[in-house]
């Protein structure tokens, strides 16, 4: 039987004596990423065919403002080895300029073959700038560790600038607790597709998020319980400060949410004086809603005060969101005059009131901003009103909602929502009787009632909140479905890179390596 393999034994070692090896490995050509693959689609792209800069190990990272440039030169040292120094003075490579009239957050993004230059009139046009030459680099410049490269990026010119100066995520913390590495680590995320706002809920039936010294059971009795008794938790003041501080270096505005008069038993639980009849509720465990109300009493004005003085004193944002929702328990005249007082607490705080869109049912102070989660493209009363509008129509928007049948986490009472749903649609003109002028932009909830981990997390946001920062970024007349599913696929290689755990979508035309 040997004799059948001899021809082949003998030609493996003519092979090796004759230094043949296998075939020659192909050269690792890295084509540039086109300008048409970025999330958010930019504003103007003027590729240069047949140019390309490459970043290499004489490229300098150099701009006056040190946040921006020195977080880009952390970025992408990890994955290019090189040293990338970063200098205040040009020098040869990729300049960070704050130079110009770009707007508040826009930028413009030359490349050539001696460099690349990123202008802007402050430094969320820079981050956001940045975020975009982020995405023409190859995928793998997302990994951790050292690539081989090479490091090419496209010529031409992108001018850029969002269309809604609010674009936002929503976490719920108060379901379930979320550590601040998981928070940090979805600022990352969020603010690479340039979302600019964090909302946290911070309170509800469940628990209680954030320490407040004035009323400290309200985190240290309040913050232990969670849905399904998971563990709960809450923030000390300094984490809410980190967290502030890293959202702030991304160009995200945290936006604190304490919801009232409705889904309060954690503050009950904690409180008796905030119950009508002085009887405090078990902690909550479950998922109902609707069914709790602080007591809407003089007295409860003064922990109203309390805790959003201190929010306030924390928050460098404009905006304190004080809730408002599902308020079955509380008479529509006690909610009336008691989101009347709340909203002038935060005004006399010097902040901006928002609130869930309910909050039309009292008297609005002026700049008052209203957050639509109805399933429905009228709400008379919001339209009739003055408020300002944010848009998070739940069955376009809400994070929560399962992708299909077939999805494991979720809820389905606002609908099934997949890629398309969420990016279908117009923020400018989708409430009857709303104008563009009054929406300040869009904002993605993820409610955590069946969300535990951070893999939760990005399954559900990933690809749709792209799709709702698009929304919020990109001019209506980029608008394109087929379009967009191609740059979404574009993101999968990079989402696979960074370990994110997301949706591979059936609409979505995903390349190997995804
Ligand atoms: N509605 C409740 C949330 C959450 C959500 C889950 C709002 C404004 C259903 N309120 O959405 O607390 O339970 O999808």
């Amino acid at each position: 039987m040997i004799h059948r393999w001899l021809p082949l034994v003998s030609l493996v070692f003519l092979a090796l004596a004759t230094g043949a090896s296998a075939a020659p490995r192909p050269p690792v050509v890295s084509k540039p990423v086109p300008y048409d693959s970025v999330v958010p689609a930019v504003a103007s792209a003027v590729p240069a065919p047949g140019v390309t800069y490459e970043i290499a190990a004489a490229t300098t990272i150099y701009g006056a403002d040190a946040g921006v440039r020195d977080l880009l030169a952390r970025q992408l040292r990890r994955a290019t080895g090189f040293t990338l120094p970063v200098a205040p003075t040009p020098a040869a490579g990729i300049a960070l300029l704050l130079s110009g009239s770009f707007g508040d957050e826009g930028y413009q993004l030359d490349v050539t073959a001696g460099g690349i230059t990123i202008r802007a009139s402050a430094a969320a046009g820079l981050f956001n700038g940045v975020q975009t030459l982020r995405q023409l680099l190859p995928p793998s410049i997302e990994a951790s560790g050292r690539q081989p490269g090479p490091w090419p990026v496209q010529g031409g010119r992108i001018t850029d600038h969002p269309r809604f100066a609010y674009r936002g995520a929503m976490l719920d913390v108060a379901r379930h607790f979320f550590p601040v590495a998981v928070v940090e680590r979805y600022i990352d995320e969020i603010s690479s597709y340039k979302i600019n706002h964090l909302h946290l809920h911070l309170s509800d039936d469940q628990g209680w998020r954030i320490a407040v010294e004035s009323w400290p059971r309200l985190a240290t009795f309040g913050g232990r319980s969670a849905v399904d008794g998971d563990p709960g938790g809450y923030y000390t003041k300094a984490d809410y400060q980190a967290v502030v501080a890293y959202a702030v270096a991304r160009n995200v505005t945290v936006v604190p949410e304490i919801d009232m008069p409705g889904h309060v038993t954690a503050a009950l639980a904690a409180y008796p004086e905030l119950t009508c009849d002085g009887r405090s509720p078990p902690l909550y465990t479950g998922t109902e809603v609707g069914f709790s109300s602080l007591c809407t009493r003089a007295s409860t004005e003064t922990f109203v005060r309390d805790v959003l003085t201190e929010l306030a004193a924390l928050t460098p944002g404009p905006y304190l969101h004080i809730g408002g929702d599902e308020t079955e328990s509380t008479k529509p005249a006690d909610y009336a005059a008691f989101m009347d007082r709340a909203q002038r607490i935060v005004a006399d705080l010097g902040k901006t009131p928002m609130a869930w869109h309910e909050v039309v049912n009292a008297p609005l102070q002026p700049g008052a901003v209203a957050q639509y989660w109805g399933t429905t493209r009228e709400h008379p009363a919001l339209a009739a009103s003055t408020a300002k509008v944010i848009l998070s129509p739940a069955g376009r928007a809400y994070l929560d909602m399962k992708y299909d049948s077939g999805t494991g986490l979720g809820a389905t009472w606002a609908g099934t929502i997949e890629a398309d749903a969420a990016y279908d649609w117009n923020p400018g003109r989708y409430l009857d009787g709303v104008d563009e002028s009054r929406v300040l932009g869009v904002e993605a909830p993820l409610w955590t009632e069946t969300i535990t981990t951070i893999g939760d997390i990005e399954h559900m946001a990933f690809p749709r909140l792209p799709a709702i920062a698009e929304l919020g970024w990109s001019p209506w007349s980029t608008h394109d479905w087929p379009a967009f599913s191609r740059r979404l696929a574009a993101q999968g290689p990079r989402w696979h890179t960074l370990g994110l755990d997301y949706h591979q979508s059936p609409q979505v035309p995903w390349p190997p390596g995804s």
